[in-house]
C-alpha cells in the first residue's frame, strides 16, 4: 500500500480526503465500534491513531481492535518517539517546524530512526504546524513550543514554504486537538498558494460546513477528532462535504 503516493493522486485530481483521529486513551471501547461501523459505511480514507500522551498502553490494542474490523489504512500519529507500532500501516513523522524545541524538530527521529529503518511501516515525513487555536492545547503544553499566531498567515506560509524546502512530503496545519478556534480559510488558502505537497488540516472542526470551508481553501486532508468521539454521526454529514468536492470544484 502507497498511502503517500495514493494521497498526491488524489491532490491531482482534485479529490479530498478524511482521517478520523483516534486517541487511543479518549475513545471508548462502546464508541469505537460505532465509529468504525459508520467509517467503514461512509468510506473515510483513513484512521489516524496518537494522543499528546497516550498513557493506558492502549496503542496495540486499538490498532488490532480497528484491523481486525476494517480495512482502513492506519496511519500513526504519534506525540511523541515510545508511540510507535508495526500494527499500523504507515506513520507521520512528524517534525514540528512552528516550534523551535530541537527534540521535536530531529531530537526524538534520531531515537526512532532505527526502529523506523527496520519497520514495515510507510514513513511519511510530515512538517508539522501549531497555529495558536483560542486555548492552550494539549500539544502546545507537551511539546513546549509556541503556536504560530492564528492572525499571521505570512509566518505560516515562510514556515510552510521552508517544510516543503527542506523535502519534507506533507503540510499539516494544526489548532490542537479541541482547539476553539479552528485553522481560518484565510492562512489555509495562503499556505495552500504556496507549496504543493498536500496539506493536511486538522484541530477544532466540528461542523460539516466548517469542514467543507477548509477544503475550499485549499485543505487535502482534513483530521478530525473530538467532534467524531463526541458524535459519531459528523462522519457522515462530514464525508457527504469531502465528497462534494469530489471533481475539484
Ligand atoms: C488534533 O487535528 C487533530 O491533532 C484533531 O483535532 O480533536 O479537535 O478534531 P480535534
Amino acid at each position: 500500500m502507497h498511502l503517500y503516493e495514493n494521497l498526491k493522486a488524489a491532490k491531482q485530481r482534485g479529490e479530498k480526503r478524511l482521517a478520523v483521529l483516534i486517541d487511543p486513551d479518549k475513545l471508548r471501547l462502546q464508541r469505537l465500534e460505532q465509529v468504525l461501523e459508520l467509517a467503514v459505511e461512509c468510506g473515510v480514507h483513513y484512521f489516524f491513531i496518537g494522543g499528546s500522551l497516550v498513557v493506558n498502553n492502549m496503542l496495540d490494542a486499538v490498532l488490532a481492535e480497528v484491523r481486525q474490523r476494517c480495512d482502513i489504512p492506519l496511519v500513526l500519529f504519534p506525540g511523541n518517539s515510545f508511540q510507535l507500532s508495526y500494527r499500523a500501516d504507515a506513520i507521520l513523522f512528524l517534525s514540528l517546524i512552528s516550534g523551535r524545541n530541537p527534540e521535536l524538530l530531529i531530537g526524538q527521529h534520531v531515537i526512532s530512526a532505527p526502529f523506523l529503518k527496520m519497520s514495515p511501516l510507510e514513513i511519511i515525513s510530515t512538517g508539522y504546524m501549531l497555529i495558536d487555536g483560542g486555548v492552550q492545547t494539549a500539544v502546545q503544553y507537551m511539546s513546549n513550543t509556541y503556536p504560530i499566531p492564528a492572525g499571521k498567515n505570512d509566518i505560516a506560509v515562510c514556515t510552510a514554504l521552508a517544510g516543503e524546502l527542506l523535502g519534507l512530503k506533507m503540510i499539516y496545519l494544526d489548532a490542537g486537538s479541541g482547539a476553539k478556534n479552528p485553522v481560518s480559510e484565510s492562512m489555509i488558502e495562503a499556505v495552500h498558494g504556496a507549496i504543493s505537497v498536500p496539506l493536511l488540516v486538522g484541530g477544532g472542526i466540528r461542523t460539516p460546513e466548517k469542514a467543507l470551508a477548509n477544503l475550499r481553501a485549499g485543505a487535502d486532508l482534513l483530521v478530525v477528532g473530538n467532534a467524531i468521539e463526541q458524535d459519531p454521526g459528523l462522519i457522515r454529514e462530514i464525508m457527504a462535504a469531502v465528497g462534494s468536492l469530489k471533481f475539484g470544484v
